[in-house]
């Protein structure tokens, strides 16, 4: 039977880059779930009878809210839930679920790379037919709902066991609970030559892939260790568990720190990798080496042609506005386009759709490309290992022979995590009323060409999206980004993006932070940060 329930609105159900995300808290309160969902379903239309894909990565209140989300989908006129087993279902897969089953959409439950457990982090995502993020049109709509919502409707009905595959009846909606890797490792079967990765393993080449205790740990060790060969135990922290282990499922420096070091030990494997809390980021790593995400971006689409799914080459490249301009010379020596969007990965999905890139990357460690409408973890490591697999070179030597032959984007972010939001705003507000100013000043001894708010306009639905980062261009194409984060759940983020090229192989063998130096200095001296935000270093360094 299905039930309306008065209820009142919420004025913070704002979703941001990625979907909502809160405290657990937050998502804890009376009707709190169900008026976001509510207002996801009120902002679409002719979904009746319809499928909706569901899952999680498998954090803290994963199984009460996926229950929630199954009542209510079945109250609101959906015909069919696909929903992982476990409540499991990595971002990326929930994506291709959607396309492959022609599902209306999906709704993800998780907070991505945030930290887990009752006082930490949730979240909830919405996800289009074509597999890809919601746009803004929706995310708006969702908020707007959320504000003036005056009830939702839901089932008087029991928990569906999650645990059990297959069908079972909701009201007038049929439940099917799925395995959440098999129609994904199928997927990336197509794309990547599995012989050739497993003669590899065979070899004696090794890999040590780390799933944080997160959504990865079933498909890595399904891909990596049952179906590529590689040793038991390449896939470590395998089992995803409510609080990520009491971690942050946030594959970089900090967080993966123990896999960091023992890639630049002298016994360690010779393939390094990790994946964040929902399964859509990377982290690439060779012996002795990590791979920054904008040269991985750059050395994957330079190389993708080895790979069976990419043999026919690239119909274009993209890349978030912070991410270097590694990428834009593969994309010229290619000769294809490489658009530059905002940061977050819906900006893609038009680009994808039109047949305009093949390949995108953001520097946050995101990569993926159009067999999905997500970003893909997994998909990357496949690729590197596609890629290592063909050219039986070390991760090493394939960067460096890239540096040489296509020059080197030196570059790093410094991130100044939860600091006071006011004082964030005010950083940015006074960078943006210097921008016409900037110009021609010289700063650090480097000398601003150009400066800007960057805005973008998509070329395939013309609309236009502002103030997604300062950008500081100087002579010699050494560039500074500042923007603000929009997926932390406490205070601000500002996160400074630095970038400088060094064409000379003679000259490309320094330290990063080093060779950023007056990079660092100048982004110092032009926005104050210290004083804005009173903290003397970064907390995290990528
Ligand atoms: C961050 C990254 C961005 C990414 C977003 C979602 O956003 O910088 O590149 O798309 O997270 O990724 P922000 O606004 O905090 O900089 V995920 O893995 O959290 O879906
Ligand atoms: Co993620």
């Amino acid at each position: 039977m299905i039930r309306k329930v008065t209820t009142e609105p919420y004025a913070d159900q704002k979703p941001g880059t990625s979907g909502l995300r809160k405290k657990v808290s937050v998502f804890r309160q009376p009707n709190y779930v169900e008026n976001f969902i509510q207002s996801i379903f009120d902002s679409l239309e002719g979904f009746q009878g319809k499928t909706l894909v569901i899952g999680g990565d498998g954090r803290f209140y994963n199984p009460q809210v996926i229950q929630k989300v199954i009542r209510m989908a079945a109250a609101n006129g959906f015909g069919r839930a696909l929903v992982g087993r476990g409540g499991i279902v990595s971002t990326p897969a929930v994506s291709h679920l959607i396309r492959k089953y022609g599902a209306y959409g999906g709704i993800i439950l998780s907070a991505s790379h945030n930290p887990g457990g009752p006082d930490e982090d949730f979240g909830i995502k919405y996800n289009i037919g074509n597999g890809g993020p919601a746009p803004e049109g929706i995310t708006d709509a969702i908020h707007a709902h959320s504000e003036r919502i005056e009830r939702y409707l839901t089932l008087d009905a029991g928990d569906v066991d999650l645990d059990a595959e297959g069908r079972t009846i909701i009201g007038d909606m049929e439940v099917e609970i799925i395995d959440p890797v098999a129609d994904y490792a199928e997927l990336m079967q197509t794309l990547f030559d599995f012989d050739a990765i497993r003669a590899l393993f065979e070899s004696g080449f090794r890999i040590r892939f780390d799933a944080m205790h997160a959504v990865t740990g079933p498909y890595a060790t399904e891909i990596f260790e049952k179906r590529l060969a590689a040793p038991p135990g390449s896939v470590v922290n395998s089992v995803p568990k409510p609080d990520f282990g009491g971690h942050h499922p946030d594959p970089n420096l900090v967080h993966a720190k123990d896999l960091h070091d023992l890639m630049m030990s002298d016994d360690g494997p010779d393939f390094g990798a990790a994946s964040d809390g929902d399964g859509d980021r990377n982290l690439i790593i060779g012996k002795g080496l990590f791979v920054t995400p904008s040269d991985s971006l750059a050395i994957l689409a330079a190389n993708a042609h080895l790979a069976p799914g990419y043999a026919k080459g690239l119909r274009g490249i993209a890349r978030s506005m912070p991410t270097s301009a590694a990428a834009d010379r593969v994309a010229a020596r290619l000769g294809i386009d490489c658009h530059v969007t905002p940061t977050g990965w819906k900006f893609f999905g038009n680009l994808l759709d039109a047949g305009m890139a093949t390949i995108c990357g953001e520097e946050s460690a995101g990569a993926g490309s159009d067999h999905v409408r997500e970003k893909d973890g997994l998909w990357a490591v496949l690729l590197w290992l596609n890629i290592l697999a063909s050219r039986r070179q070390s991760v090493k030597d394939i960067v460096v022979e890239h540096w040489a032959s296509h020059g080197r984007n030196y570059y790093s972010r410094h991130d100044y995590e939860n600091v006071d939001t006011a004082a964030a705003h005010a950083l940015m507000q006074a960078l943006r009323a210097r921008i016409e100013e900037l110009p021609g000043t010289t700063v650090q001894g480097l000398t601003v060409r150009a400066a800007d708010d960057f805005a973008y306009h998509d070329p395939v639905d013309q609309s236009t999206s502002e103030h997604q980062g300062i950008r500081i261009r100087f002579e010699g194409g050494s560039r500074l980004v500042f923007r603000l984060s929009g997926t932390g759940t406490s205070g601000a983020t500002l996160r400074v993006y630095m970038e400088r090229f060094e064409a000379d192989p003679a000259r490309q063998s320094i330290d990063t932070q080093q060779a950023l130096q007056s990079l660092i200095a100048a982004a110092e001296e032009l926005a104050c940060i210290r004083n804005h935000v009173a903290r003397d270093v970064p907390s995290v360094i990528t």
